[in-house]
């Protein structure tokens, strides 16, 4: 028989004692039918989508006898075999008492007791004065009532389903003699639509045909409800990284604000556009070995195709230039073609203006203009929770004519107003190539604080004046991560469940879409 088959009897079954009943139990009817109450639950919600039937929860709060209960009332209560056992043994005090009846109690009882003997002996002590079984004289132990085992009384009472007093019922509970029992269950009574066999129940119809609109059956048939809640069918497809997402949320306001993209391609980068050219001395710390990482093969990048560009890069190093007085240094011309895995994308940036001041001395044309990068950096740094070898950096700058620090922080306000950060605030900073720098805070809404959000300043002259870049114009740039804003935004607090080999392949399939733009 199929499963189908095997439903559709057990349904049919339910509707036909329904028939001659005003309401089923649900767990009387899983043990009728010989099915879990959990399939029996999931055949109702069948039918009571068709309204054929109505479920009710209820609950129900009963009591039922336990094992030590039961012992009880084969073998009477401990209380009043302490008040017989005073009896057999008068003259004696509570202690000796109470230690010869502890002796005694595994001889009383078929099966071990859970409440240990010596513990058992000291409180049947106290129960049998409680229920006059016995009475002190002075330290004398004396018999009392012994007609009747009131406990044993109230157990058989209980066990022939005879109403106890609630607070009887409340010390034999406390006792551990008979305990509550919380049944949940299901009151199915007549749908609207009950019929008493599914042989009557029409199909209901899920999508509409063409046959059935031009044989007008239409007019007669049910349509299945609609599931507004079902959840979109699950479609096996690529699932775009928590780092792209946010990526993309920053390249549309860049272009948004009119920035160009630049082409982030080469990870690899001759020191010459990631130092040098940004007036980043040959002995700055941030050069060796412990910041940055080198290339062994090919260790050097050809010479630089325009070696008087180069040479008034080396000048400017040693001697300074346009109002700088330099770096003053045996400037090496073999150090710029060291290659490197870029430290930062501003190197990028550096190829850019001078692909601009050239372009400018080949056509006379120069206008205002803003780039964008957003790619992956590398600094040989030390591992912790949030910080990798790698990570990638978003990097704007802006090329125009008397750009002032009020630009810049104008420019880095409405940028971060886009996603959610409007109280913005800097602090005056270093950097080897930006004078003034300032770094970025902001407070963040969901985190309840003020954190650091970047860095930021104006391209130095020593950088500029080289490259031939008109005088009149200025460069202002700003600077962050976009580890940091997806791991604020995600929620994670561990770097290497971003990035890395132990990246769950759950946490890119399931992240949810984020819009950070407002
Ligand atoms: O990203 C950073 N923080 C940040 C950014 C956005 C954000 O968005 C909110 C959720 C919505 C939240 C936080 N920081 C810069 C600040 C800190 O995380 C810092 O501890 C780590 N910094 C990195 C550098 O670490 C070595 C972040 C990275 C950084 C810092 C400076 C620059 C770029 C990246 C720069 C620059 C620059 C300066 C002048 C001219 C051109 C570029």
């Amino acid at each position: 028989m199929s499963q189908q088959t095997v439903q559709t009897h057990f349904i049919n079954v339910i509707l036909e004692l329904l028939k001659n009943h005003d309401a089923l139990n649900s767990v009387e009817l899983a043990g009728k039918l010989g099915i879990t109450h959990e399939k029996l639950y999931s055949l109702l919600l069948s039918i009571q989508a068709l309204k054929l039937i109505n479920i009710e929860n209820k609950t129900e709060n009963t009591y039922k006898l336990t094992q030590e209960g039961k012992i009880y009332i084969e073998n009477g209560s401990p209380e009043f075999k302490f008040g017989q056992f005073a009896q057999s043994n008068p003259g004696m005090n509570p202690k000796q008492l109470v230690e010869r009846f502890q002796n005694e109690i595994p001889s009383m009882y078929p099966v071990e007791l859970p409440t240990k003997p010596d513990m058992l002996a000291k409180a049947s002590f106290g129960k049998a004065k409680a229920l006059g079984y016995i009475k002190l004289d002075k330290n004398n132990v004396q018999t009392g009532n012994l007609s009747c085992d009131k406990t044993q009384k109230a157990l058989n009472c209980f066990e022939q389903g005879e109403q106890i007093p609630v607070k009887e019922l409340q010390e034999l509970t406390k006792r551990n003699l008979v305990t509550k029992v919380v049944t949940n269950w299901f009151s199915i009574t007549k749908g609207e639509k009950y019929v008493e066999s599914m042989d009557n129940v029409k199909k209901p119809i899920i999508d509409i045909t063409e046959e059935l609109i031009k044989s007008g059956e239409w007019k007669d048939v049910d349509f299945a409800p609609l599931n507004f809640d079902a959840l979109g069918q699950k479609i096996p497809c690529g699932h775009e990284h928590p780092l792209l997402k946010i990526r993309q949320e920053f390249r549309q306001i860049f272009f948004q604000m009119g920035f160009e993209e630049m082409d982030t391609s080469n990870w690899v980068e001759s020191s010459f556009w990631n130092f040098e050219t940004l007036f980043l001395g040959q002995q700055h710390p941030c050069r060796d070995m412990q910041d940055t990482f080198f290339i062994e093969q090919p260790e050097f990048a050809k010479p630089i195709e325009d070696q008087e560009y180069f040479k008034r890069v080396k000048d400017m190093h040693e001697r300074g230039g346009y109002g700088s007085i330099g770096l003053r240094y045996d400037f090496s011309e073999k150090v710029p073609l060291t290659n490197i895995l870029r430290t930062h994308t501003t190197a990028i940036s550096s190829r850019t203006l001078k692909h601009i001041a050239d372009n400018f001395k080949n056509t006379g044309e120069i206008r205002p203009r803003r780039f964008f990068s957003i790619d992956r950096v590398y600094r040989n740094e030390t591992l912790d929770a949030t910080h990798l070898a790698e990570f990638h950096q978003v990097e704007g700058f802006v090329l125009d004519k008397n750009l002032s620090l009020g630009d810049l922080m104008n420019y880095i306000r409405e940028f971060f107003s886009r996603i959610g950060l409007d109280d913005i605030s800097f602090k005056p900073a270093y950097n080897p190539y930006t004078e003034p720098s300032m770094e970025i805070f902001a407070y963040h809404p969901g985190l309840k604080k003020t954190i650091e959000i970047g860095n930021s300043g104006i391209f130095r002259p020593e950088m500029l004046r080289p490259m031939d870049i008109p005088e009149e114009y200025s460069v202002i740039a700003w600077g962050f991560s976009l580890e940091r804003p997806t791991m604020i935004e995600y929620g994670i607090s561990e770097i290497r469940s971003l990035e890395g080999p132990n990246v769950s392949l759950d946490l890119i399939e399931n992240v949810p879409l984020c819009r950070m733009t407002f």
